[in-house]
């Protein structure tokens, strides 16, 4: 095996024999042929007269379930290589292909011939800056996947993010120069946003714009699940199921924006958060006593006290926990989970109060009169986009101290799983805007984009990069890959990114970054806050 997707990978080169997440090398392995084969299908559709829906999707889902910390299951992807293969086998006419889109044998010992040949890995491709390059497409497609997934369930898709998934998924299979990647590369970036773009419309059209909201941290007596992950309408089919069962339902992790969500409060067994980011989750979960549904990543290979209690769905899925299946129509019947819930005993209280959060662009728009105010007469100095993930590595207590640090004129603008290094610090206001404003998950960093642009038009300044906004982002996985990509095809400089630059920027692809957009790492929080803040 080789990965090198996301921060945490092996000694910040690349994991070979284990994945530092669990993921094995075989189901590793396995992910990069489905990856292979997906472009290969890509192409077979691309080069067809066709317009096959299901085609499109496939794709996506195969992309989603390759992110970090989502699919740690062989036996599923190798389910979702067969179905690939199947596929192409059915679309293939009498046309010129590639080898991937060749592929026809189910024979899974050829397969894996196919694997020990180390064709189908990241390494087969010799130059590093080539490499570099195709890999940070492939990782922004794998995020615009997952976005595009949760849009779609919803019943929302973009033509022009379905069809820029294709042909890309296509021409990476070819040979490329270094300048078409690199304007490939910010197309990535501007249908991320529109991915972005498409998925706020889904979620705010079918659940409402969110709005400030107070979240309990706490627990009460009942029984409970927990839910995890980023698909809203999973978790709306749970709590509808849930309702009158005398089953509380928590979030967990990337589902806490759930609670900023009109049309989800008014679900009384619904009671808010517990816990915090996916890291944490192996000691949370073994506390939280109930089951807990995993609907995207991230997933902690679970510990036997609460393994057969963990459930998985849509793209996610770990080896020996049952796996919720949607029936043609998109329906999950989650009674086993509720069932289950009923025989168990209620949440350990790890966490006690409340914590704010609900500020998409449609609140923010509502307070923007106070908050122009507050710049112009100096009570706010700047904003520091923190948005991104959180990870195990001890060295993002970086994060807690420099919002700890902060002047207190300073306003954090966040979303994604970052948040939880310092959205519990209790940071105060300024004139009654919160210092900490969280938009929600990672897919709405287009909040925060969309609030950027506001500014512009409100100081009449030329573009976002003379607004009094700083960005130090902290990466994960792949949807902070596409958020990143997103603010670079929107023109954003000088973006720091932490905690450590991405293993798969080469040298030269890194300068290149530098060059056209200043992005930089991060230092300590002394010298980063002297020369960001003051
Ligand atoms: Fe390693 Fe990250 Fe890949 Fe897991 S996803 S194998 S930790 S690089
Ligand atoms: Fe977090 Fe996994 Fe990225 Fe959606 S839950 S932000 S890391």
């Amino acid at each position: 095996m080789f990965c090198f997707q996301c921060q945490e990978t092996f000694k910040n080169s690349g994991c070979v024999n284990r994945g530092v997440c669990g993921k094995t090398s075989d189901v590793a392995n396995l992910q990069d042929f489905l990856i292979w084969i997906s472009k290969g299908l890509a192409e077979i559709e691309v080069k067809s007269e066709r317009n096959n829906k299901e085609v499109v999707d496939r794709i996506i889902l195969n992309l989603f379930t390759t992110i970090t910390n989502a699919n740690f299951d062989f036996s599923q992807i190798k389910d979702r290589i067969f179905e690939t293969i199947d596929m192409m086998n059915s679309l293939r006419e009498n046309k010129n292909y590639s080898e991937a889109a060749n592929w026809s044998s189910k024979n899974f010992s050829e397969i894996e011939k196919k694997i020990n040949s180390g064709e189908v890995s990241i390494l087969s491709e010799e130059n590093e800056d080539i490499r570099s390059l195709k890999e940070l497409i492939t990782y922004g497609l794998k995020g615009m996947a997952a976005y595009a997934r949760h849009a779609k369930v919803l019943g929302y898709e973009s033509e022009k993010v379905n069809n820029f998934i294709l042909t890309t998924m296509a021409e990476l299979l070819r040979e490329k120069s270094i300048d078409e990647l690199v304007s490939l590369t910010l197309e990535t970036g501007s249908m991320g946003y529109l991915a972005m773009e498409t998925l706020d419309s889904a979620n705010t059209k079918t659940y409402g714009n969110p709005e400030i909201s107070k979240v309990n941290i706490g627990v009460r007596k009942n029984p409970g699940i927990l839910v995890s992950g980023h698909d809203l309408k999973d978790f709306e089919m749970l709590l509808d199921q849930a309702k009158d069962s005398g089953v509380d339902i928590y979030t967990h992790s990337e589902m806490l924006p759930a609670n900023y969500y009109p049309k989800f409060k008014k679900y009384e067994n619904f009671v808010g958060n517990y816990g915090n980011a996916w890291w944490k989750q192996r000691d949370e979960f073994e506390a939280f006593n109930g089951p807990i549904l995993m609907t995207t990543n991230c997933i902690v290979p679970p510990k036997d006290s609460y393994k057969d209690k963990l459930f998985t769905t849509g793209a996610a899925g770990y080896p020996g926990c049952k796996y919720i299946e949607a029936d043609e129509k998109g329906h999950k019947d989650f009674s086993e989970i509720i069932e289950l819930a009923k025989t168990c005993k209620a949440p350990e209280e790890i966490e006690k109060g409340s914590i704010l959060g609900g500020f998409a662009h449609s609140q923010v728009m509502e307070l923007a009169d106070k908050v122009i105010e507050a710049v112009k007469n100096g009570d706010i100095t700047k904003f520091i986009v923190m948005a991104g993930c959180d990870g195990r590595m001890a060295d993002r207590e970086y994060y807690t101290e420099f919002a700890k640090k902060l002047p207190e004129s300073t306003v954090i603008l966040t979303a994604g799983c970052a948040k939880y290094r310092y959205n519990k610090l209790n940071l105060g206001d300024i004139n009654g805007i919160p210092r900490v404003l969280d938009a929600g998950q990672c897919n709405d960093s287009y909040s925060l984009i969309q609030i950027a642009l506001a500014l512009v038009d409100a100081f009449g300044v030329e573009s976002v990069n003379n607004l009094p906004i700083v960005y130090n982002i902290a990466w994960y996985e792949q949807k902070a890959v596409i958020v990143l990509l997103a603010l670079l095809s929107l023109g954003v400089k000088n973006i720091h990114l932490g905690p450590s630059l991405p293993a798969f920027l080469s040298p030269n692809v890194t300068d290149v970054l530098v060059e056209k957009f200043n992005i930089a790492g991060i230092t300590n929080v002394e010298d980063d806050i002297k020369n960001l803040i003051i």
